[in-house]
């Protein structure tokens, strides 16, 4: 068969529409473990909107081709070509034509988890971005929608259950053999990254539910046999998501069914097929016992995001991949609105912009940084990024913050109005905002185009004379990759001026405008702006509920910072208070550190946190959080340059003893007050004691004292839940090393039939800072709890390494490069995506300091040199050297 080129750079500005459109597809799966027979009937016609006279050109990968049908008659091989990568038909008549395709595939053999493989004996699919031309010769591209009917056929002994997107319109057994068969119809056009089918053993749950105009779905769970009994959370999630979405966007949901299937193998979190939702069993599955607060609350937002979908994805789609902000970005905004309503909106927010910070300014601040709608790709599976997801989030969030609440909705309503059915990209999308408010969004778009984290440097300044108050604004867009020159964004800025009892002063501008909303928006370079009748000297408080996802410098000082960490009216900036406090201190003792100096004065960070400890207004949740200090990744990257990973550890470390020792007495507190009554309940109230009792639990194990860890060691042997347990473990891994080894083989003991909580156990160790770390890793590859092949198990233990233990993964000699580049190449011709998660852990190297960065590019270049390399990892590891 010929070779094809070398992939090459797709770009946007090269969008042309699809010469062909397919109206139906037919598609007849038999399922077999080797040699599963897809014959696929596709009535194509030519798109008006394409070029004329144009040949059918379908994608494919991977496909063994048996036949080919014009109108019911064989293609004669002239009339037709096959690459590896494609089938194309010469001289098509240019009409509606029926194409009839039929293919073989290798379910068993597919260890890419992209097309058609098996999860434990399940056959299951996953096709975005690409995998639906692994399963048949298709246009694999998300503006090509059609309707789907699918039958399914299988062994009834090995796949009992059989599903497709849409209603089952029949399902019967096959005359004279031991074979079954189910027919789906999806009526909704859709494109094909959007089709699944699913046969296997499966138990499963099920519960009605009533939509909003009174229409009955049947909403099933299908998970490994024996687990039925751990999917009653994620169908209550389910419920309470689809009850949500009528009520905030109005969302109903349009079919008779609505089913999720939990499979062991899968390369993600989870799938948002029309109907037909394929998730990571991890996202499905929990009990008290087995999952812990953080699991349950992760269950509920992705089980939210998959269902939102629904409309914001699939009922209308992107045009091509280099809008997935568009579904991605708005989706996720829409989950963090659920569980926001749902939970602590507060402790929410506080939550998503902890992730957005370490993953998404992460990523912008080095070589892998892309706007939020990239301009061009090599790999498309690369680009399910934090800045794509996340940063799209905070655009969308932006949007409502402009807009206000109704405006927001208004241009939500006409977008589901507009391009309802249809494949729609990010101008169509602002265009309903700006014409539902009669707003220009021309510069707003910005987002959606310059790469990297603003930066908002804002200035104030209170004169008694004239009872005004000043502030000065200047934002800087540092470049990044490809965009050295940057235009000036429009930057919602939240605040409030607050006066010294607290509570915030009126917002009167000089010009007489009254700030709505607390919002003042930032579009130049340089802005200016004077509050009058200010009275009394304010403390602003920047940036509130982090709006704008920027890089906020300011000249508050830590006295005002302990003043807003007492007294801000908006919860998150209280909590950001504290974290710029310790976060300043972190770096300076991470200085002193590396000179040999002593530590500065903690201080100001023990009187903000004192403050919030006794404070008996505040939710234990949010207490938690503001215990909890800036990551390690956060400090590096407020250090920006010459990082050395282990000075940022043992200045931390330091810390949380100092800390223990100083609140001792209200940690110890908090850790009897909030002792829990009664059996363990999920939600988020119970949830937040719990997680003020494991942080309280964990600053005062830090001092090291026999009694604290003998505390802890009570803790993890008389917990009841996996929170609590698995809380308790993670402070004997990581200090106390005497206790670490009986509790680790405790935990392995009781739970190690059950591989998503060994998962946890495995995790916890490629945590420990410690130099021996490395080689119990690689002594853990070959233990029997891991494999290989399981992208959960991967993700685990060398995931956990590579992205969440900086002092090991970045060893002064090498080693843990070695390690990982070397796992990289070892994955790659299995499973690319995986390979390139993976490589993704090296995005900082050119902030360490130097004889780490030479160790890093050593290995980055030896990856690079490698042939025979994925697109997925030639891509990630040219960007990373570039
Ligand atoms: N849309 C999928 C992600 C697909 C990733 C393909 N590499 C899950 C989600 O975002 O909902
Ligand atoms: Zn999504």
């Amino acid at each position: 068969m010929p070779r094809d080129a070398e992939p090459q750079t797709v770009r946007l500005s090269d969008y042309l529409p699809p010469d062909w459109l397919v109206d139906t597809v037919h598609l007849d799966v038999r399922l077999h473990p080797t040699a599963t027979r897809v014959i696929a009937r596709l009535a194509l016609r030519p798109n008006p909107a394409g070029r004329e006279g144009s040949p059918i050109v379908l994608d494919g990968d991977d496909l063994m081709l048996k036949s080919v049908a014009l109108d019911g008659r064989p293609l004669a091989g002239t009339a037709y070509a096959e690459t590896r990568s494609s089938l194309t038909i010469f001289a098509p008549p240019q009409r509606p034509v029926v194409l009839e395709i039929e293919t073989l595939i290798d379910p068993s053999a597919n260890t890419k988890l992209m097309g058609l493989y098996r999860s434990s004996g399940t056959y299951c699919t996953q096709c975005e971005a690409e995998g639906f031309r692994r399963i048949t010769y298709f246009p694999d591209r998300p503006d090509v929608l059609a309707v789907y009917t699918t039958r399914i056929e299988a062994e009834q002994a090995e796949a009992p259950v059989l599903l497709g997107n849409g209603n089952l319109q029949e399902s019967g057994t096959v005359e004279g053999t031991t074979r079954h068969y189910a027919i789906w119809h999806d009526p909704w056009p859709k494109p094909c990254y959007l089709f699944a089918l699913v046969g296997g053993k499966l138990d499963r749950i099920t519960e009605p539910y009533l939509t909003a105009t009174g229409k009955k779905v049947e909403l099933g769970i299908y998970v490994e046999p024996g687990k039925a009994g751990r999917a009653g959370y994620a169908m209550d999630a389910l419920k309470r998501s689809m009850r949500w979405d009528e009520e905030a966007f109005g969302c109903e949901y349009d079919l008779d069914v609505f089913n999720i299937v939990a499979v062991a193998d899968f390369n993600m979190g989870a799938m948002e097929n029309k109907s037909l939702n394929i998730f990571n069993d991890k996202y499905v599955l929990a009990s008290p016992e087995t999952a812990t607060d953080a699991d349950y609350a992760h269950i509920e937002g992705i089980i939210a995001h998959e269902y939102f979908h629904n409309w914001t994805g699939n009922r209308i789609t992107c045009r091509d991949w280099f809008q997935l902000c568009l579904k991605e970005g708005l989706t996720v905004f829409r989950d963090q609105e659920f569980s926001s309503d749902q939970r602590s909106r507060p402790v929410k927010r506080i939550a998503d912009v902890r992730l957005l910070k370490s993953h998404q300014f992460a990523e912008d601040s080095g070589p892998l940084a892309h706007p939020v709608r990239p301009t061009a790709y090599r790999e498309i599976n690369n680009f399910y990024t934090a800045t794509v997801y996340e940063k799209g989030a905070e655009v969308v969030r932006m949007l409502k913050t402009l807009l206000g609440e109704e405006g927001f909705r208004a241009g939500m309503d006409l977008y589901f109005d507009r391009h309802d059915g249809q494949a729609a990209t990010i101008e169509q999308f602002l265009a309903c905002f700006a014409d539902a408010n009669g707003a220009d969004l021309t510069q707003f778009a910005l987002w959606y185009a310059q790469s990297g984290t603003p930066e908002l440097d804002v200035r104030g300044t209170w004169d008694e004379a004239t009872r005004s108050f000043r502030l000065d604004v200047e934002q800087k867009l540092p470049p990044t990759p490809g965009q050295s020159d940057k235009q000036p964004m429009v930057i919602p800025l939240a605040l409030g001026l607050v006066g010294p009892d607290g509570t915030d002063l009126p917002l009167n501008l000089d010009d007489g405008s009254n700030t709505e909303r607390g919002v003042l928006v930032v579009s130049q370079r340089k802005h200016s702006f004077v509050f009058r009748d200010v009275d009394v000297r304010p403390v602003p408080s920047l940036n509130r509920g982090f709006a704008a996802p920027v890089k906020l410098t300011s000249n508050l000082s830590t006295p005002d910072l302990v003043f807003l960490a007492r007294h801000d009216s908006d919860p998150f900036n209280r909590f950001d208070a504290t974290q710029s406090i310790a976060l300043a201190y972190l770096v300076a003792a991470t200085r002193a550190q590396q000179a040999g100096a002593s530590a500065p004065s903690a201080a100001p960070l023990v009187e903000a946190l004192e403050a919030t400890l006794t404070d008996p207004s505040l939710d234990p949740a949010f207490v938690a959080q503001v215990l909890s200090l800036p990551s390690e990744t956060d400090i590096a990257r407020e250090i920006g340059r010459d990082v050395d990973p282990d000075a940022i550890h043992a200045a931390r470390r330091a810390l949380r003893g100092t800390l223990g020792e100083a609140l001792r007495p209200e940690l110890e507190t908090a850790y009897s007050r909030l002792r829990p009554a009664g059996v363990y309940a999920p939600d988020a109230t119970s949830a937040g004691g719990r997680a003020l009792r494991n942080a309280g639990l964990d600053l005062l194990a830090a001092t090291g004292s026999g009694a604290d860890i003998a505390r802890v060691v009570t803790h993890f042997e008389t917990a009841d839940n996996m929170t609590d347990r698995f809380s308790a473990l993670s402070v004997l891994a990581h200090g106390a090393p005497a206790e670490r080894e009986a509790a680790l083989a405790a935990f392995y003991e009781r739970f190690k039939g059950d591989p998503l909580v060994v998962d946890k156990w495995l995790a916890l160790q490629a945590q420990i800072a410690e130099p021996g770390t490395l080689e119990r890793v690689r002594g853990l590859t070959g233990h029997t709890a891991f494999a290989m092949t399981n992208p959960n198990r991967v993700r685990a233990l060398i995931g956990t390494f590579s992205a969440a233990n900086q002092t090991q993964f970045h060893r002064a000699d090498g080693d843990g490069y070695r390690f990982v580049a070397d796992t990289v190449l070892a994955l790659d011709p299995r499973n690319p995506q995986l390979a390139a998660r993976l490589l993704g852990a090296f995005k900082s190297w050119r902030a360490l300091e130097i004889r780490r960065r030479t160790l890093a590019e050593t290995e980055l270049r030896r990856v690079a040199e490698t042939s025979g390399l994925s697109p997925d990892v030639a891509d990630i590891v040219a960007r990373t050297l570039a």
